[in-house]
């Protein structure tokens, strides 16, 4: 996959993509990041990308001209069909499943943002889709261009190990992760639950399935509205609600 990023402070992005599954992801080939700093499609002296809001007011505006020719730039040099994604708090919210459909893509352009954003008709022209990371306010576009190429990278072919990648759509899909321990047996007085020292695998894999519909359904009740479980999982949450007293519906 290919991904150019459209970006005043293009340092953010390459500083940040050598390390861990993404760094070895793109050694491999797998992924590669480009970007194109809007400045460099300036002519005057000050090299200025930003301007007044007509309207008044406080903040600043992305000029046009600079934004619209590095999105083209950048977009020319991926393939056919890669769509244009402006990173907005106006934006579809980015969730794991707009991660599985663009890691699916031959390319991504990612506009990151500054001050108060683009030109709304930069937006027409030069961007087919919004996507935001969520409800708090940062101060630009490019640690979410970050979260996206992040949550992107993984899923590609050959990114993890091939073991962590079956864990994903395992029993627990869809849920909130079970507790995890390593050695000592002991830390600071606390110990390993009993049952992971057991050596008993579907014992094991029972409580882990137990943790995260426990867990889920206390910390994050939106997951298990809002989504199917597997038949095991439901299995469990059913039994742990019925040993609560609530009534299933
Ligand atoms: C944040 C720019 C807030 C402008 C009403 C009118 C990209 C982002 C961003 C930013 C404002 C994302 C105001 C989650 C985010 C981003 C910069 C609004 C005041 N209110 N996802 N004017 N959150 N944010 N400024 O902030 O570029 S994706």
């Amino acid at each position: 996959m290919k991904i150019q990023v459209v970006t005043l402070f293009p340092e953010m992005i390459g500083g940040a993509l050598g390390f861990g599954v993404v760094g070895r992801a793109v050694e491999r080939g797998l992924l590669s990041v480009g970007t194109e700093d809007p400045r460099a499609h300036t002519s005057d002296v000050h090299r200025t990308v930003d301007d007044r809001p007509y309207g008044g007011g406080p903040g600043m505006v992305l000029k046009p001209e600079p934004m619209l020719a590095a999105i083209r730039a950048a977009h020319g040099r991926l393939p056919q069909g890669s769509p244009r994604i402006y990173l907005s708090a106006q934006g579809e919210s980015f969730g794991q499943g707009q991660a599985r459909e663009l890691a699916g893509l031959a390319g991504l352009l990612l506009v990151a943002g500054r001050y108060e954003g683009l030109d709304e008709r930069v937006v027409e022209l030069g961007i087919d889709r919004e996507l935001s990371i969520g409800d708090y306010v940062l101060s630009g576009g490019e640690l979410p261009a970050l979260v996206v190429i992040d949550a992107v990278a993984r899923l590609l072919p050959g990114a993890l190990g091939d073991a962590r990648s079956s864990v994903e759509d395992s029993f627990a899909a869809g849920l909130l992760d079970w507790p995890h321990y390593t050695r000592p047996e002991v830390f600071e007085g606390l110990g390993v639950p009993q049952v992971l020292l057991s050596g008993n695998h579907a014992d094991i894999r029972r409580w882990r399935l137990e943790q995260a519909v426990a867990r889920t359904w206390a910390r994050r009740p939106d997951l298990i509205a809002g989504r199917e479980l597997s038949s095991e999982a439901s299995r469990v949450l059913n039994e742990l609600l019925a040993a609560r007293g609530v009534r299933s519906r």
